[in-house]
């Protein structure tokens, strides 16, 4: 009976795991990234962020420093598949949902945008940057990877 019980359980087990239905609809992970820094250092914070295939991800882009900054690398929005993306103001008021393919987001000073994706491919991009002019000379470049 034991037996038979292993067996079962081996058989079951065995099954190859089903896909996860819609990857875009699960409860997302949150992950807050800090575009330059109260007295206008020009920095990403974290500066390497490390993702995942397969799961979704809300990336919180928030400024809280005196400039706009922009959040752009093309090998990364080739690898990830963008449901939306919401901007915010100081306030927290919702301004915009933005749908479709996403190449680039810039964020005002005081505000706030929420990028929302799952990736989809693997890689090591050392091309983050913010592309306001100046600010990559001056520190604002970053790595992300998708494992
Ligand atoms: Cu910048």
């Amino acid at each position: 009976m034991q037996r038979l019980f292993f067996l079962l359980a081996a058989v079951i087990f065995a099954q190859p795991a089903l896909a996860a239905g819609d990857l875009s609809r699960q409860d997302p992970i949150e992950v807050t990234v800090e575009l330059g820094s109260e007295d206008g250092e020009m920095i990403f914070q974290p500066e390497q962020l490390t993702f995942e295939t397969g799961k979704l991800y809300k990336m919180v882009l928030v400024n809280n420093s005196p400039n706009k900054h922009y959040f752009s690398s093309d090998k990364f929005t080739q690898s990830v598949f963008t449901r939306k993306v919401q901007t915010y103001t100081p306030d927290g008021e919702e301004t915009a949902e933005i749908k479709g393919h996403i190449r680039e987001v810039e964020v005002f000073a005081g505000h706030t945008a929420e990028w929302w994706f799952v990736p989809v491919q693997t890689g090591t991009f050392e091309d983050l940057k913010c592309t306001v002019d100046g600010h990559e000379e001056a520190g604002m470049v970053g790595t992300i990877i998708i494992e």
